[in-house]
């Protein structure tokens, strides 16, 4: 933590490094208190740079001895660099040898090595290798690793780093040795290091070209029937990127190690992946669909990163959306193609967009707004956002869009090209996020990419979210139908004007009686202000189906009558669209409610055209279960608060609590059918149609609770806390419980307490139990209270980043109308326990900061009382720079 106001880095400054590092040998006496660090380098100067000292970046270290070419040298320190200014004139190389001991049992940040659960293990992204020994931190300085760990054998029986294992064997004293060689050249973000008493799942795999790999998945002894998902994920994930883009696994050896103290989900270390416990451990009993789901993504996702980051990585950090972009993109496709069927892939998308429109569209609108590749950052900790990875994702996936061709109407096979001309020129390399349109571009020179391709490069230049108009006239002389689009984007901090985007729009029209007009579904790329696209022998007017799968991440108005809605709704023959008309219609329910100043409690929000429509969905034996949970969850709070020029958070919970109690109860016989039809009985699979199944079914048992409660009957808590007590895997089992603490009924603690009782050894299973508690619908203000007594319990721990995010931020962040209270209650919660986590752990600490985001937003009196307790952070004097780049952002005018 830094005392001094920091700087901010700019993108426009980048140079090159002044040396550059070809080798390192690295030597670990690994020891709780007290590691030792010998480093040694080859270093020779960059003959492409004016000579200059060696500045090495370091921080939290005690240097011991710093030696060039085997003998002492001058060196000076300036702030956290080791400069050095006496070396070896010439281009010739010189070993530079530093010595340093750190202390990884008082590493609490998780970041450069630390130690969890008597382990040891490393985090190196983004600036956590300069933590562990003095070096150029930076991605752009790849180097060749050779590593050495000596520890305690009884302690830590496992010694683990990347790449092959070159030798092993005993020491003095009780301790002994391995030592490991990565075959690829990599930045230090990248470099690993586990020591502990670890057991692995082993798997041998033969690739397509014959050769044989060591799959291996570390975790705590007693973990290890836990660990099946995880390996058949990675299984499927190295089998997928060899099929789908020719990309085979260059290693011998790729592990995966997991640790309950992690600061996010998972790193993709080369060839010695760590990973948070939560994307690693399933089994049925102790995870839900959605966890299974999390890990076969995550687990893909830093599986990709082994070509997208790690052998091409990025240049400087500001270029990270070339990875995180890309390989997000990649691990959706993967989990597509993996849900197999058409509708299974659809829901897929769905999910994601919600993702990108509840948390990337605020965060574009709010000051944080950044743009895909940003110019400037003080914490870049702080830039790993839904920005640079989901809506990173999606300017990928336009890129696809846009090389589509006659038979290639997905733009896969064109993309695919272009991947392979991507590796072709810059593997080994550190590049930028030009270097990747430009070559998806250039392999397809006749696209609609390539031929705006300065343009398009918009995406990563400007901030914010496009809103795109859409207006149809039809003319009934000539049967035409013109669509006129058009496209603009409000500004966002340090961006007042912004030029048109390059926007995919994909379309199709429906005639009157909802049938698709064959012929006409089309992508029209929108590229200038305004722009009309003509149809020609169109019958009678059409209802236009626009943006089809979320083309581009842009806000789409169009002025249809709730009758076009609701036929897209029944009949569009794209299944994203189809949801999308039914969130629109109860998006604009709660809008029109809303702005009517009309009470929740004597008027109705829904009206019964849509109530019919949801009925005629939850009955269609032609949808899949997943599809129609989808369809009948309405818009999250987040959402319809971002539709509203000023909110009341209180209004927005009360209306949509409302919505639900209206679903609850219009269409209670629906939901006992759909309970019982879709039950799922006998063993346990996290497949796409069973899954499914499981959520509707626990939709619907949510939805009778909450009926049962307005009647004031107990009939079907009974049946939950049943269905609860009989459960045969973790779904069915949280969905009950959730359905009785949803409902407020008192059988609810009773459930609460054996659900604790029958999991308290699980720790990801409490983290549920602490998150559902705290992100449970608020009632008269219950939840804050309910809160503060939870972080009183024995298994309550904020040092541990898992439990801090399933209790404080799922009541900050994912419960609006707990959180945003009259009295301020909530914000003076969150501002107290910022500046606690800030103390050891600024990046968890920043990520909670950012809850408040959109306080400019919010009416009064949630509005002033939130700025106060922002500033109460803000007058922190000793705040970390994380979390003072958030607050000052936030202040900002
Ligand atoms: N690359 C890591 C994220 C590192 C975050 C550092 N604060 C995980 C991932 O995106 O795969
Ligand atoms: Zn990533």
């Amino acid at each position: 933590m830094l005392e001094e106001q920091t700087k901010a880095i700019r993108r426009v400054d980048y140079t090159a490094p002044a040396f550059w590092i070809d080798t390192v040998d690295l030597t670990f006496d690994l020891d709780p208190s007290k590691t030792r660090v010998l480093n040694k380098m080859r270093v020779r100067r960059n003959p492409d740079v004016a000579a200059q000292a060696l500045r090495l970046d370091g921080e939290e270290l005690n240097l011991a001895r710093v030696m060039v070419n085997g003998g002492g040298t001058s060196f000076k320190m300036d702030g956290n660099q080791l400069v050095l200014e006496n070396l070896p004139e010439g281009n010739e190389a010189f070993d530079l040898e530093i010595f340093t001991t750190c202390n990884p049992s008082k590493n609490t940040q998780l970041s450069g090595l630390y130690v969890s659960n008597d382990s040891f293990f490393t985090q190196c992204e983004a600036e956590g290798f300069r933590r562990i020994t003095y070096f150029l931190d930076r991605p752009d300085v790849m180097a060749s690793y050779t590593v050495t760990l000596r520890a305690d054998a009884q302690q830590y029986p496992v010694l683990l780093s990347n790449g092959n294992l070159l030798e092993q064997g005993s020491l003095d004293d009780g301790r002994h040795f391995a030592k490991w060689e990565d075959p690829h050249k990599k930045p230090c973000y990248l470099f690993a290091l586990v020591a502990g008493k670890l057991v692995a799942r082993e798997q041998r795999i033969v690739s397509r070209s014959g050769k044989e790999h060591l799959l291996q998945v570390f975790v705590r002894p007693g973990d290890l029937d836990k660990t099946e998902h995880a390996m058949n994920s990675l299984m499927a994930s190295v089998a997928w990127d060899e099929a789908r883009f020719g990309l085979p696994l260059d290693l011998e050896r790729f592990m995966i190690v997991a640790t309950s103290d992690f600061n996010m989900g998972a790193m993709e270390n080369k060839g010695l992946n760590i990973f948070n416990t939560k994307y690693v451990l399933a089994s049925p009993a102790t995870a839900t669909d959605t966890d299974f789901a999390g890990i076969e993504s995550v687990v893909g996702h830093e599986y990709f990163h082994n070509w997208t980051g790690n052998r091409i990585t990025c240049r400087d950090w500001f270029q990270l959306s070339l990875k995180e972009g890309l390989t997000v993109f990649r691990d959706q496709e993967f989990s597509q193609d993996m849900a197999g069927i058409e509708s299974a892939r659809a829901v897929k998308r769905i999910e994601d967009v919600r993702v990108l429109r509840t948390v990337q569209f605020p965060e574009d609108a709010g000051p944080m707004a950044h743009p895909v590749r940003p110019d400037a950052y003080e914490e870049i900790n702080n830039f790993y956002t839904v920005t640079i990875y989901e809506k990173g994702a999606e300017v990928v996936r336009m890129m696809q869009t846009l090389v589509s061709a006659p038979g290639d109407e997905e733009g896969r096979q064109g993309f695919a090209k272009g991947m392979k001309l991507y590796f072709e020129r810059h593997d080994g390399q550190a590049v930028t996020c030009d270097d990747f349109a430009q070559a998806i571009a250039d392999a397809n020179p006749q696209s609609s990419l390539a031929n705006l391709l300065t343009q398009f490069k918009r995406w990563y230049s400007q901030a914010g979210t496009p809103r795109v108009h859409a207006q149809g006239v039809y003319n009934h002389s000539n049967l035409s139908y013109t669509l006129t689009l058009s496209q603009s984007c409000a500004s966002t901090p340090d961006q007042s004007h912004k030029e048109p985007f390059v926007i995919p729009v994909k379309v199709g029209l429906l005639n009157q009686h909802g049938q698709a007009l064959a012929g006409h579904d089309k992508t029209l790329v929108l590229s200038e202000a305004s722009q009309s696209f003509v149809f020609e022998n169109i019958e009678s007017e059409p209802t236009p189906s626009l943006l089809r799968n979320f083309s581009a991440p842009v806000n789409l108005d169009c002025d249809l009558t709730d009758t076009q809605w609701l036929s897209i709704l029944a009949n569009d023959t794209d299944a994203f669209n189809r949801w999308e008309a039914g969130q629109r219609l109860a998006v604009q329910s709660a809008l029109r409610f809303i702005r009517a100043s009309k009470d929740p409690q004597s008027d109705s929000v829904l009206d019964e055209g849509y109530l019919d429509a949801m009925r005629t969905v939850l009955s269609n034996p032609e949808l899949d279960s997943a599809f129609k949970e989808l369809v009948l969850t309405l818009p999250s709070e987040t959402y319809i608060s971002e539709q509203l020029e000023s909110v009341d958070p209180q209004i927005v919970h009360a209306v949509r609590e409302a919505m639900r109690q209206q679903l609850a109860t219009a269409l209670q016989a629906d939901w006992q059918t759909c309970y019982a039809q879709n039950r799922v009985l006998g063993a346990y699979s996290p497949d796409a149609i069973s899954s499914g199944k499981r959520a509707l079914a626990n939709m619907a048992l949510n939805m009778l609770c909450l009926a049962a409660q307005k009647e004031g009957s107990s009939v079907w808590p009974g049946k939950a806390l049943q269905a609860f007590k009989d459960a045969s895997n973790m779904t069915d089992r949280f969905g009950a419980l959730t359905a009785l603490v949803g409902s407020g009924h008192a059988l609810a603690e009773p459930a609460l307490a054996q659900f604790h009782a029958l999991f308290k050894n699980e720790a990801l299973v409490i983290d549920k139990w602490f998150a559902l508690q705290a992100s449970a619908p608020d009632r008269s203000g219950n939840t804050l209270p309910i809160v503060r007594q939870l972080m009183q319990h024995p298994d309550f721990n904020l040092r541990n980043p898992n439990r801090a995010r399933s209790l404080i931020f799922s009541y900050c962040s994912a419960n609006p109308g707990g959180f945003h209270r009259a009295d301020a209650a909530g914000y003076v919660f969150w501002s107290e326990r910022v500046i606690e986590l800030d103390a050891f752990n600024p990046q968890v600490a920043a990520r909670l900061a950012r809850a408040l985001d959109r306080w400019k937003k919010l009416a009064e009196p949630y509005r002033q009382a939130a700025k106060t307790a922002i500033e109460r952070v803000a007058a922190k004097t000793d705040l970390s720079n994380d979390v003072r780049e958030v607050v000052s952002r936030a202040l900002a005018e």
